[in-house]
């Protein structure tokens, strides 16, 4: 914390906490009034390089909203739980103290524990902060203790991280300052202009000094627009191309044969299968040319360092595991992982080795009424967990307690039609935790509020970057807020338990996390050399193995054994055989894709995307933010050719439905002269708040419940529609 000395302001190094690859080091500035005046990133900082999103340039709109949730509220005797016109949200509830709250939630949750057992209870929780106590702490202590239903948070990555550790054990990848060097950078389902900013900077040095830049996309993104070339993949079938790239290059001897040999295991088997693979055949399933696979297979694995920067986007897909898992494969058959500025990345979150254990206390599970950890449920199928889990006896209880935070479930879990009628249940009890008056507060009997960054401490890993950061409390909580820790260690109190603890504070916790020793060092793997006085006065520090990149540049996965199995990369998975699955990598159109019968009926595919402006379903209320997103806000990017089929232009209205929901949006045609921003066949729409449109509805109400084939993930981007004019 630096201040100059007479000034009336201070400066505090806080990190931005939502969930986004680059995990930005802010500066805030606050004046003698305790006023936060002004963010910004913080110039000494290697990958936020002085610069914040504009998201996040415009937080104190957040912060000091009059749209706040400012203190705790009990919904009114009779007032119907359900979307509420924006605004007057607050007249379903009446103000309450936090003592009065607090009693009155763990009363219910003794009732509903010693009624339906404590399993019956279900936290609901995801990344809207995604710093480490935020996003699991105390919280997790609590309902550990209590023997509640355990989550399994799946909403997001798990298809693909189960995918990326098959192939590598652990989660690492070319440092994002190494991107500059690359003389090619493959952006494979990864929309960095609008998700990952700030490896745009490296992108721009290396296109400098002479890199190309290839996007996999089936949508036109900013990045597609601005690639060397863009090739619209049709969705779910980058297995395929892949695998396709794999036979070309064993074709023409590109592989890395010494690389393969040292590093890896069953490339025999791979050789073998990618021989299924021909151009022709994955152009077939692509809607690439033969002749464009072949091109795209020899300038990867000709040109040195070439560097891979796999995002999320590709395991969103019934079949997204596969798909990583294949597409990870690459660097390994060229050897590309050798040089500096090659090699490829999902997540940098492996290289944070922090003390887990000691921060959620798994153990208290064995204090719970139940004497075992609880129940998993998983959350990409609340809709079913809210509506059908109970049904079988081997189920166990019904879910009769919700309680959310850190996320906005209404809006962004799919199948929303089965997740409303479940919140709708007069039997649910449902508790929110919240900055503001999202979809699923409408559905609370009890609304409390959260604090934002600002507004307390944490420590924060990352993944996109290899940089350890404190964010430090710079105000005062606006109204009552409290963190996320304070209500949790609060409600143990009232429920009972005396596990010390629960009395932790976040100052505490953090030297939990760090593994601070009497000399006021880390004792984490790759943390040795940080202390918690210098984490303060820097903000950020490297970890340990990314110290020094000039002179010792982290290459991973080139040296010593690795946490696979066999401790090298794998090819071919025995874990996999030994669960009846196919060890090596495959390609499988998904049910509901172009080549499955479901598409006789909705042969539209449709990609529910992100908004480039909102994180998720955050900002998505705020003016400034939605004045950004307004020309794509609530439309429907057609192909010309499907919507001339169905008598569709630009502006009109349009029905977009399945058998699970439908919604209406006004279609986004390209012009004559303009290019599509999706190929033939696809359809894409853009995340929102569901009571922002005039119909209470968002497009997961197209979307469905179906998981992932590996890690059980939601499959957000395997969806089919029809779409009629209205
Ligand atoms: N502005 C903004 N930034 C965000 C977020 C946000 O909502 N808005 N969300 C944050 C979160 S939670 C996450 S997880 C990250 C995710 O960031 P990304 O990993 O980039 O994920 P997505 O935006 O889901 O998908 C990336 C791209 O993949 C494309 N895609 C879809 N299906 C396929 C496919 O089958 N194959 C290929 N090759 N591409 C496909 C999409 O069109 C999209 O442009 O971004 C974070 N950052
Ligand atoms: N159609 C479609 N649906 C999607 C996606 C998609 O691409 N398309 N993406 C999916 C993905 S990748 C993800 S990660 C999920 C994300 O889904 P969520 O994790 O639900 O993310 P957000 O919509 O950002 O909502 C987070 C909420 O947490 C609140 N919050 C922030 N900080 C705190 C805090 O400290 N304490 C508490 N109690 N609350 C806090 C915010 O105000 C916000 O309302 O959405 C998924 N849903
Ligand atoms: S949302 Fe991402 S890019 Fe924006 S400030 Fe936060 S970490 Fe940085
Ligand atoms: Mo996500």
């Amino acid at each position: 914390m630096a201040s100059a000395e007479h000034s009336p302001f201070r400066i505090v190094h806080a990190v931005c906490p939502h969930d986004c690859p680059d995990s930005c080091a802010v500066l805030v500035t606050v004046d003698d009034t305790g006023r936060a005046v002004k963010i910004q990133g913080d110039p000494t900082q290697p990958v936020t390089q002085g610069f914040l999103c504009g998201k996040v340039a415009k937080y104190l709109d957040r912060v000091y909203s009059p749209d706040r949730v400012l203190y705790p509220m009990r919904r009114k005797p009779g007032a119907a739980k359900g979307a509420r016109q924006p605004g007057r949200e607050k007249e379903a509830f009446e103000r309450i103290g936090w003592d009065e709250a607090l009693d009155e939630i763990a009363a219910r949750l003794q009732e509903t524990a010693a009624r339906y057992g404590s399993e019956s209870i279900l936290p609901y929780s995801y990344a809207g902060n995604m710093a480490l106590l935020g996003f699991g702490s105390m919280d997790r202590r609590f309902f550990s203790r209590l023997g509640a239903s355990q989550l399994d948070r799946t909403i997001c990555s798990q298809a693909g991280g189960v995918g990326w550790s098959l192939v590598y054990g652990r989660k690492l990848g070319t440092p994002t300052e190494d991107f500059r060097l690359a003389k090619l950078i493959l952006a494979w389902g990864a929309n960095i202009h609008g998700n990952n900013i700030h490896l745009w900077p490296m992108i721009e040095d290396a296109r400098r000094n002479g890199a190309r830049l290839i996007v996999i996309d089936p949508y036109r993104t900013r990045t597609a627009s601005l690639a060397d070339w863009h090739i619209a993949i049709r969705p779910g079938t980058d297995a395929a191309l892949a695998l396709g790239m794999m036979h070309v290059i064993l074709n023409e001897g590109l592989e890395d044969r010494s690389f393969i040999a040292e590093r890896t295991h069953g490339f025999a088997q791979l050789a073998q299968r990618v021989r299924e693979y021909t151009p022709e055949r994955v152009a077939h399933w692509t809607g690439m040319t033969a002749a464009e696979v072949e091109q795209l297979a020899r300038e990867y694995a000709t040109t040195r360092p070439a560097a891979l920067r796999l995002n999320y986007g590709i395991q969103r897909a019934e079949y997204g595991g596969a798909a990583v898992r294949a597409v990870a494969m690459l660097p390994a058959v060229t050897g590309a992982w050798r040089h500096r500025g090659g090699g490829a990345v999902l997540s940098t979150s492996g290289g944070f080795q922090w003390n887990k254990e000691a921060v959620e206390r798994p153990e208290l599970a064995q204090a719970s009424p139940l004497g075992r950890p609880g129940r998993v449920v998983n959350m990409s199928a609340l809709g079913e967990a809210l509506t059908t889990l109970g049904d079988k006896p081997a189920d166990g209880p019904r879910v009769h307690a919700l309680f959310v935070y850190n996320s906005n479930p209404a809006a962004v879990a799919p199948n929303s039609n089965a997740v409303r009628r479940g919140l709708m249940r007069p039997d649910l009890f449902t508790v929110v935790h919240e900055q503001f008056f999202t979809d699923t507060t409408d559905y609370a009997d009890y609304l409390l509020p959260a604090t934002t960054f600002l507004e307390h401490t944490d420590l924060q890993s990352a993944y996109g970057h290899y940089h350890l950061q404190i964010s430090r409390q710079a105000i005062e909580p606006v109204g009552e807020a409290r963190s996320n820790v304070w209500l949790f260690g609060q409600l143990a109190q009232r429920m009972g338990f005396v596990e010390p603890c629960f009395r932790d504070t976040a100052e505490e916790m953090v030297a939990q996390a760090l593994s601070i020793g009497a000399d006021g060092h880390s004792a984490n793997p790759g943390m040795e050399h940080i202390t918690l006085e210098e984490l303060d006065r820097k903000g950020h520090i490297p970890l340990g193995f990314h110290r020094e990149p000039e002179t010792h540049p982290f290459l991973p996965y080139t040296e010593g054994e690795l946490a696979t199995p066999t401790g090298k990369i794998e090819f071919l998975s025995e874990t996999l055989a030994a669960t009846g699955l196919d060890p090596l990598p495959s390609f499988t159109p998904a049910f509901e894709s172009r080549w499955s019968t479901a598409a006789k009926e909705f042969p539209l595919e449709f990609l529910g995307r992100k908004a480039d402006h909102y994180l998720n379903s955050t900002f998505a209320n705020l003016d400034g933010h939605r004045k950004m997103e307004a020309r794509t806000s609530q439309r429907l990017e057609m192909h010309p050719d499907d919507a001339a089929a169905r008598g569709i232009q630009q502006g009109d209205r349009v029905r977009v439905w399945n058998g699970r929901g439908e919604l209406h949006l006004t279609a986004m045609v390209p012009l004559d002269g303009e290019l599509a921003s999706v190929p033939r066949g696809v359809v894409a729409g853009r995340l929102d708040w569901a009571k922002l449109h005039p119909e209470g509805v968002n497009q997961n109400v197209l979307t469905s419940e179906r998981l992932s084939d590996l890690g059980a993930g939601a499959t957000f981007y395997s969806v089919l529609v029809d779409v009629e004019r209205a």
